[in-house]
């Protein structure tokens, strides 16, 4: 399988994140792209190439054009007011207040946010742009070969709705990529999200439309972050009306639990019938995982991969979360190489697209 990775993810190295009172260091560093770029490397999964530029129409047709000139100008606005610390939300357009971007940066932080652990910083906008280009590369890769790729974005993606960053993340690589891959010809595009925190940006932003299934594995909202998105009764709506499954899980869940609703989740996939599967790829749910509380041990990681391959797609795996750093290339990676070792290196060509190049 072949890994598209930019050096750039480094620009994004925030001091600080808000997290139980405290400004502490990041859970979301580039140490953690560092150790799955490593372990892709000495395990020898397959070659590593840098993404290609392209440019902003594909982050535009996912994202609020207003919302990307704000992550643009965030940084640059913010030394302008003359704060010392990074660029931290600290008010929202809460119940009944009025739903309009303002015109000084604490406004607009708040405005375009869904949580302040996040905090903007030099090098943030470069890095959110590689990372998006990173799951783009991976999606023109799957889209010319039919070859499972492996996008090593970072930061990350799934919380960044239409209109709002937070969660770490900024753009919604997995989304972009989505789009993509339809505006190329795709009929249906399924996006099933195995991190441990439900993807509420990927969930918004195609609440509404056919031709993207999304499926989530979660911490349960009464428990787990983003805390106000991903019960089980939130199916879609319109003509998206069943285009959304979420499975929310308990503190202390264990593989066997989250295996059957990958099951159950990855039936609906093959019930979609589409041309390609995105896995957004959070290995949060393991057991040490620092900021989770799902029970999923190395192995499990390897078998699930196992699992995904069985249903025989063209398969874009675009990463997002995992904290438990010394492990987090071993469990990504485990996804990967239990992918690869079901179907082998011709998993592409076994499963073609159905839609002509
Ligand atoms: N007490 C991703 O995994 N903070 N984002 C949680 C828990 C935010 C996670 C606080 C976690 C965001 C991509
Ligand atoms: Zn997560």
């Amino acid at each position: 399988m072949i890994t598209v990775f930019s050096d750039k993810h480094a620009l994004r190295d925030a001091n600080t994140e808000l997290y139980g009172g405290e400004l502490v260091k990041p859970f979301e560093r580039p140490s953690r792209a560092q150790f799955i770029i490593d372990r892709v490397r000495s395990v020898g999964l397959g070659e590593i190439v840098k993404p290609d530029e392209f440019g902003m129409d594909p982050i535009l047709a996912i994202h609020d054009a207003s919302f990307v000139g704000f992550l643009e100008q965030a940084w640059s606005d913010w030394l302008k007011v003359g704060y010392n610390g990074e660029a931290i939300a600290t008010c929202w357009p809460a119940r009944r207040m009025v739903q309009k971007a303002p015109d000084h940066i604490d406004g607009k932080l708040g405005y375009y946010s869904m949580a302040c652990e996040t905090a903007i910083t030099a090098g943030t906008w470069e890095a959110a742009l590689a990372s998006a280009n990173v799951a783009l590369t991976g999606a023109a890769r799957l889209h010319s070969t039919r070859e499972a790729v492996f996008s090593l974005c970072r930061p990350p993606g799934h919380h960044a709705a239409i209109d709002m960053f937070g969660g770490y993340c900024f753009f919604n690589n997995a989304a972009i990529a989505a789009q993509h891959l339809l505006d190329k010809g795709a009929e249906r595009v399924a996006i099933v999200d195995v991190d441990f925190h439900h993807g509420n940006g990927t969930q918004d932003i195609f609440y509404k439309r056919d031709d993207v299934l999304f499926v989530s594995l979660h911490g349960a909202p009464e428990d787990a972050f983003p805390h106000f998105l991903g019960y089980a009764n939130e199916t879609g709506e319109g003509s998206g009306e069943g285009f959304t499954a979420n499975y929310p899980m308990k503190p202390g869940t264990q593989f066997p639990e989250w295996r059957a609703a990958l099951k159950s989740g990855l039936r609906r996939v093959t019930e979609f019938a589409p041309d390609a599967l995105i896995i957004s790829l959070g290995v949060d749910t393991f057991e040490s995982d620092p900021i989770s509380f799902f029970k999923l041990k190395s192995d499990d990681f390897t078998t699930y991969g196992r699992d995904i391959a069985k249903l025989g797609l063209p398969t874009l795996f675009v990463m997002e979360g995992g904290y438990d750093i010394d492990e987090i290339g071993i469990n990504a990676v485990n996804v990967l190489q239990g992918f690869e070792g079901n179907l082998g290196k011709t998993n592409g060509t076994r499963s073609a697209l159905r839609y002509p190049v």
